[in-house]
């Protein structure tokens, strides 16, 4: 699949603002700061169409973004950032499961978590809801290149073996924004989605 155009359309803090036109979409998943906003510019190559945060914590909204005119991307607030008040990371916690469980054309998420890191609770939870709520997904590993080449293979079957208890896990990709790797797979995996 080629990605020849992607636009921002809006920004949601509310389930009952996201649009009702039906279009399939494809959510992408993790904690704050782990490269949601990046890998979505990548896929789309854009520099700056999502915007990634020099701050973590920084995307609180539902963002969609329309992509190839046919379908949305859409960029989940990120989880687990510390910092943020409990009572403001438990209304995300919400919004996130409130989406997940009422989105009927959500057809792919791509959940991802750092390849340096075993994923944490909230990690397993989020797999977990998909799981339960019958969401496929694959698992993006991101900012690969910051491991080293002779380490990857270890790391991704750690990862495969941690997944694969999932039924609804179809893939796990090591993913780079910095050097694309992982990019024609994830867009492979979206791909085979859409025209299911
Ligand atoms: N080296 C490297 N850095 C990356 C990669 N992906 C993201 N980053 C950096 O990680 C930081 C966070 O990236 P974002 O894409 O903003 O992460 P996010 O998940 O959208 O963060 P929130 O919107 O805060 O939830 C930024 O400084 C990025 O430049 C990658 O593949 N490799
Ligand atoms: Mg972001």
């Amino acid at each position: 699949m080629k990605i020849t155009s992607a636009e921002f359309v809006l920004g949601a803090a509310d389930i009952r603002q996201l649009p009702r036109d039906g279009l399939k979409e494809v959510a992408f998943l993790g904690r704050s700061n782990v490269g949601k906003s990046s890998l979505i510019n990548r896929l789309c190559a854009r520099k700056s169409l999502a915007r990634a945060s020099t701050e973590p914590g920084k995307t609180r909204e539902l963002n969609y973004y329309i992509v190839n005119r046919q379908f949305y991307f859409v960029d989940l607030p990120g989880y687990g950032y510390a910092r943020v008040p409990a009572q403001v990371r438990s209304s995300w916690g919400k919004l996130i499961e409130q989406y997940l469980k009422s989105r009927d054309h959500l057809c792919l998420v791509v959940q991802l978590v750092d390849a340096r890191h075993e994923p944490s609770e909230l990690d397993m939870m989020m797999v977990g809801w998909l799981d339960y709520y019958n969401i496929d997904f694959v698992v993006a590993l991101t900012k690969a290149d910051k491991l080293p080449v002779s380490k990857m293979p270890r790391y991704l079957q750690d990862a495969r073996q941690v997944f694969s208890s999932y039924t609804h896990c179809k893939d796990v990709i090591p993913f780079s924004a910095v050097s694309g790797v992982g990019k024609t797979d994830v867009l492979k995996a979206i791909a085979g989605k859409l025209c299911a």
